[in-house]
């Protein structure tokens, strides 16, 4: 009998390529408006990335940059605010893409029945136009997002909420990230976590991950596997049965 009932999804870099051409270009876009001399090159927003949650972000940016603390509580949410009305404009126009294989194994997952989630540290404000216009037809039946949480990943909560929402044990869900701080969130919530790896995160450290992988694969074009902790005998190809032989494995 299968173990696995729903599958809570990370957005930005998991399902989508979102960091480097779409959120940092509308970081650098607000800065620009605003009048400020900031601009965030593609290796320096790796490492801000550790910090999750935009408005965190540029908040933690700025202090390193010596802004004060009232200046700043003005600020970074004003320039939050219009980042994310910027990164809407860009996923209308198409500057974010689905990672290869995405589609594959969201389809597998409602041909078998499998209930579908997303757990987010993004903004409301562009997740669901992103999810409406990348992925119509995915029938995400809840949809935890960053402003709906007192903590960001990788605190669990987002995930927490998510399962609850489900009413699920977080035993019959498994969670699919890109990041350690997604999978620290996923793991914290008690769910088994398969990790994507994208360029952003490949040396983050995954250990706690059951399954890690650099792609989510296809037949005739696997992805690598880098870790397979949970013993799912993957293959290169994340699809229904991987997931349940990782939720059957126990969370991690
Ligand atoms: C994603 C984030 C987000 C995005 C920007 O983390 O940390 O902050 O970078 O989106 P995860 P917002 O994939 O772990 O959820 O500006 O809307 O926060
Ligand atoms: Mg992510």
């Amino acid at each position: 009998m299968s173990a696995l009932e729903a599958v809570v999804f990370d957005v930005d870099g998991t399902l989508v390529d979102s960091e480097r051409d779409g959120h940092r270009v509308a970081f650098n876009l607000a800065f620009e408006e605003f009048g400020l001399p900031y601009r965030w090159g593609v290796e320096e927003y790796g490492r801000l990335l550790r910090t999750t949650g935009g408005q965190r972000r540029i908040d933690g940016y700025l202090a390193d940059q010596g802004v004060p603390e009232d200046e700043r509580g003005r600020l970074a949410p004003a320039l939050h605010r219009r980042k994310t009305a910027l990164m809407s404009a860009l996923v209308e126009e198409g500057k974010v893409g689905v990672r290869p294989g995405v589609k594959r194994l969201l389809g597998e997952l409602a041909d078998a029945g499998c209930r579908l989630g997303v757990a987010t540290t993004g903004s409301r404000g562009w997740v669901e136009r992103l999810l409406e216009r990348l992925l119509p037809g995915v029938a995400f039946e809840v949809v935890v997002c960053g402003d709906e949480v007192d903590e960001r990943k990788p605190h669990p909560e987002a995930f927490v909420l998510a399962v609850e929402r489900l009413k699920l044990p977080a035993g019959a869900v498994a969670a699919v990230e890109d990041s350690a701080e997604g999978l620290g969130a996923a793991a914290g919530a008690g769910l088994a976590t398969a990790v994507v790896v994208n360029g952003y995160t490949a040396d983050h450290d995954l250990s706690r991950a059951g399954l890690v992988l650099d792609g989510f694969g296809e037949a005739d074009r696997p992805a690598r596997v880098l870790a397979d902790r949970a013993g799912t005998g993957c293959g290169g190809v994340l699809d229904v049965a991987t997931l349940d032989r990782l939720v059957a494995a126990g969370p991690g």
